[in-house]
């Protein structure tokens, strides 16, 4: 399946809210008038385009028709792709070289999808040919590590692990270590959520990242932020928090299949300026795909 056809699929009802509102608002007559403007942002606010994200991509509208005097359905609608496509920002994209180690740090509020993603890449990751260590990192809950291993057995995946409430830096420190030993491609952790003392969730990833510095100082590490789509505006806050207390390198968008708000991957890269580089479409094994702006945009919109 391409991956317009996996985004189309996956992202059924945002695309059938978007759509169809846009179709219905254009319906209305061949241009756009004030009111048509106002009723797009409405519903690009509805689908949880986030409200600043959408009153940027009307506000370029409107100067777009203001400079072309252009305000047909076609015009709007491109200048919109456009707009989206602007606030996306290039493809990011996690390229780990074989032979070099790279450390995947996976990080997001409780039940957004870091275990399940994890699980995900290291299928992915080993049909591309490449060796793939798991660290059970988030140690805060028995049930998370059997979770994990869970992943690992399905995958076969070999996945470094220590005991409930058991220090997840120390878990790092052997996961690494394993990963060396074996001359793993990958090593992705998988952190607790936890976001009721961000006092600690700041400390916890800091020392997960020194130890990293200090015994990979050669890996590449990338800080994945886990974003659940069903949480609407609250992804958002998510995003902010998590960016204050850890360096985000790159933003997985999972559960866009779960309803219509998969329009919050714009409210979220609009207000982080960050890389959506993978998006989950589904909970099973192969339900993970490169997060690809241009496939996003088009499965959101109507036809032109
Ligand atoms: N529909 C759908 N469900 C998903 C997706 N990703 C994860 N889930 C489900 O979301 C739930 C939570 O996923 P986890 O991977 O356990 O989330 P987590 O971030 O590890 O949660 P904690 O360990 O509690 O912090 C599970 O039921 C997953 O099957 C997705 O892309 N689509
Ligand atoms: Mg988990």
């Amino acid at each position: 399946m391409g991956l317009l056809e996996s985004f189309r699929r996956g992202m059924k009802k945002t695309r059938d809210f978007v759509a169809e509102g846009f179709n219905r608002i254009a319906a209305a007559m061949g241009v756009f008038d004030e009111d048509m403007l106002d009723d797009l942002e409405m519903l690009l606010v509805q689908a949880d385009v986030g409200s600043s994200a959408a009153g940027a991509l009307i506000g370029g509208i409107r100067s777009e028709i203001r400079a072309s005097g252009d305000a047909s359905r076609t015009a709007v609608l491109q200048k919109l792709e456009d707009g989206m496509l602007e606030i996306l920002g290039p493809p990011g994209r996690l390229n780990p070289q074989p032979g070099v180690l790279t450390i995947l740090l996976m990080v997001g509020v409780n039940g957004t999808g870091k275990t399940t993603t994890a699980g995900k890449l290291c299928a992915r990751f080993q049909s591309a040919g490449m060796k793939v260590i798991l660290g059970a990192a988030d140690t805060f809950r028995a049930a998370a590590i059997e979770q994990l291993a869970h992943w690992g057995e399905r995958t076969s995946t070999p996945v470094i692990a220590h005991q409930e409430g058991s220090d997840p830096a120390a878990v790092v420190f052997d996961a690494i270590h394993a990963a060396q030993a074996r001359r793993a491609d990958i090593l992705i952790l998988d952190t607790a959520g936890r976001m009721h003392n961000k006092q600690n969730l700041m400390d916890e990833l800091a020392k997960i990242r020194r130890i990293i510095q200090r015994e990979a100082p050669d890996a590449k590490c990338e800080t994945l932020l886990v974003i659940d789509a069903t949480t609407g505006q609250n992804a958002v806050s998510q995003a902010r928090v998590f960016r204050e207390v850890s360096e985000v390198t790159g933003l997985v968008i999972t559960k866009l299949d779960g309803n219509a708000k998969g329009g919050v991957a714009l409210a979220v890269a609009f207000e982080t300026r960050t890389p959506i580089m993978l998006a989950g479409l589904g909970e099973n094994l192969q339900d993970l795909t490169d997060f690809e702006p241009v496939s996003f945009v088009r499965s959101l919109l109507p036809e032109k």
